[in-house]
């Protein structure tokens, strides 16, 4: 819906990207013209997740891109990046289930599973047969996770897991959930743990009535005396510092992610300026206060693909520390957010309806400035790094 896509390129990033860069970034953008524009505003009004494009993703490789092996297409991050971008742009709920699947369930089993762990469950979740979701957010503990509830017990040769989490996209479709919870026999310590859905004691209902991803599920989680084996503990995922790792894979997705949405509502944007006429007969891109709100556009999303690309390539080098990652998931979503705004006051009242994609990025972001840490929690990560003083 909206005007067809014109991509955004003011700095001439593109003559910087590789052929494979361009390439993997076309593969997105074509999958998601072709398969996710035509049905987005449908599956939005009517809280439907496209399931039935599934399997093309995994065919396509989007799934855990950026791991080796097990099925995974081993993608550089900034390649994995560019597919995020190209999948918000489509809708953020929809690059939303795809950063989980990716980062929050394949990376930890890959990082912190065992080889049985990963040998069963990465092939499957990379072809998409698979699907999972990630408990650590609980009703009482968002930005503080430490502070959780759901325990775990060993019991002879099984952990017994109780608990409830909530805010868990994808929960209701998925096969397998990592499950954090502290081990009331090891004094509290965080593991994380691979539960299958369908164990007794385990049930997951979705959350209705969101404003925001309406096309993702997002679930409750309730663990009631569920056993797993001692087996299904992760065993590198030992304390919180693992489940704040996998939280870097995702806000590093969420950062080009966020760049998509703004690049769409700005086309958008521009094209609507130079077609609607006001006053003089004249198109209202030829006053300067619309320029200057296209400015800040051009401006902001620029600074915004420098920030994720260079942090990009320093996850590629190794050297990304989760300081950085905050920095460019903080400013590109707020940057993001701030132009769903601007570009939907440019469409004036036509920007508050479904024949334009903007309202729709901006409700989404609203969701995407708070998860995956708020805009404000991370500025304490970051004024923690700068000053070495945590201030949470
Ligand atoms: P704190 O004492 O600060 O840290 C404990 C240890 O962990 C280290 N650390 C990290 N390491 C790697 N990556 C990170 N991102 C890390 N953040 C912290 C830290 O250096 C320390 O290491 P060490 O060696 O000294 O022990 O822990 P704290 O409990 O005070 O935590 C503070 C805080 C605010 C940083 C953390 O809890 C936090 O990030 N809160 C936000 C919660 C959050 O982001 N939840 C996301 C849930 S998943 C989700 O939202 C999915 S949305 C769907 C989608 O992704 O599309
Ligand atoms: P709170 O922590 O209660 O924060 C409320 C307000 O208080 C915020 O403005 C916050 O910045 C502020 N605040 C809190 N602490 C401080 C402080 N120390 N100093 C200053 N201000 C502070 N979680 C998962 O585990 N898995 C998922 O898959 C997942 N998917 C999600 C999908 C959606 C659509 C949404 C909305 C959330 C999802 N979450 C998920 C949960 C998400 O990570 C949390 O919502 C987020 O971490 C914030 O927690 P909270 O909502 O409890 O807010």
């Amino acid at each position: 819906m909206g005007f067809k896509f014109q991509s955004f390129d003011f700095l001439h990033l593109d003559s910087t990207f590789t052929e494979d860069e361009l390439l993997v970034r076309k593969t997105a953008r074509d999958f998601v013209e072709d398969n996710l524009i035509p049905i987005i505003e449908e599956c939005f009004r009517t809280e439907r997740f496209p399931k039935e494009l599934v399997p093309i993703m995994g065919e396509l490789g989007f799934y855990g891109a950026n791991l080796e092996g097990y099925g995974c297409a081993g993608m550089s991050n900034v390649e994995y990046g560019l597919v995020m971008q190209e999948l918000e742009r489509g809708d953020s709920g929809f690059r939303s289930f795809v950063s989980v699947q990716s980062g929050l369930v394949m990376y930890p089993i890959y990082e912190f599973g065992s080889d049985e762990q990963k040998n069963t469950w990465l092939p499957a979740l990379a072809s998409g047969e698979k699907l999972g979701c990630f408990g650590l957010t609980e009703p009482g503990f968002g930005s503080n996770p430490g502070g959780m509830t759901t325990t775990a017990r060993k019991v002879g040769d099984e952990y017994v897991l109780n608990g409830e989490k909530l805010w868990i996209t994808s929960g209701t479709i998925s096969d397998v959930a990592i499950v954090w919870a502290k081990c009331e026999d090891e004094d509290g310590r965080v593991r994380g743990f691979l539960v299958e859905t369908d164990r007794p004691g385990f049930t997951a209902y979705d959350v209705h009535g969101k404003w925001s991803l309406r096309a993702s599920h997002t679930s409750g989680l309730s663990l009631q005396d569920v056993h797993v084996p001692l087996t299904a503990a992760m065993p590198g995922a030992d304390s919180l510092k693992a489940a704040l790792m996998c939280l870097n894979q995702a806000r590093y997705g969420i950062s080009w992610g966020a760049i998509g949405a703004a690049m769409d509502c700005y086309s958008n944007a521009l094209q609507y300026s130079k077609e609607r006429k006001q006053f003089r007969n004249e198109p209202i891109a030829s006053h300067q206060i619309v320029q200057e709100k296209l400015v800040w556009m051009v401006n902001e999303i620029s600074k915004a693909q420098l920030l994720s690309l260079h942090v990009g390539r320093l996850k590629d080098a190794g050297k990304a520390g989760h300081e950085h990652i905050s920095l460019a998931k903080r400013n590109n979503v707020w940057m993001a957010l701030e132009c769903a705004r601007i570009a939907r006051d440019i469409l004036g009242a036509n920007g508050i309806t479904e024949d334009y994609p903007i309202m729709r990025h901006m409700m989404n972001l609203e969701s995407v400035i708070t998860y995956e840490g708020t805009h404000d929690i991370h500025t304490l990560i970051i004024g923690h790094s700068v000053t070495g003083i945590g201030a949470y």
